[in-house]
């Protein structure tokens, strides 16, 4: 079995820029992370980062032909993009929508999702841990 694990627009500037919100974690750190415990799952992993809503759409469409699931998260676009809300829900993939901060508990403009009403499940506040945790539901989710 094999996932994607997608990160939104800015992630790249994880563990650079408000670790109070966001913690000390590299991007890299997070992907060696994730692949860690991929390959104690016995999944095959492959990560992608856009800060493009288009590049993200399209790279929805050419993985869904290779992956079982997706890992997301989605940054900013959650809470606008109902491009990719459509993009996750035409390929038919279980995906899970994964946060390192809770966006409820901030501006009021974060607590809409466009993605968590069609994800397989939702993870929000535990920093690196959401993606974990979010991983260990993906991989139950598809029989891994
Ligand atoms: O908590 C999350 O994971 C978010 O998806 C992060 C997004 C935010 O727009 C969502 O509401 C919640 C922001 C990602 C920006 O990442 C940064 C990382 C370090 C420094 C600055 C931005």
């Amino acid at each position: 079995m094999k996932i994607a694990v997608i990160h939104g627009p800015n992630l790249r500037l994880l563990g650079r820029r408000e670790p109070e919100v966001y913690g000390t974690d590299t991007l890299d750190d997070v992907n060696g992370k994730i692949a860690a415990l991929a390959a104690d799952l016995g999944l095959e992993v492959e990560t992608f980062q856009s800060n493009h809503e288009g590049e993200l759409i399209d790279f929805v469409d050419e993985a869904s032909a290779r992956v079982d699931g997706f890992l997301v998260n989605p940054g900013a676009y959650t809470h606008t993009s109902i491009a990719l809300r459509d993009a996750l829900a035409g390929v038919d993939l279980p995906f899970v929508e994964v946060h390192l901060s809770n966006p409820s508990a901030r501006e009021a403009f974060r607590r809409r999702s466009y993605l968590s009403s069609i994800a397989a499940g939702v993870v929000y506040g535990f920093g690196v841990e959401s993606y974990l945790l979010g991983l260990r539901g993906l991989a139950a989710r598809i029989g891994a």
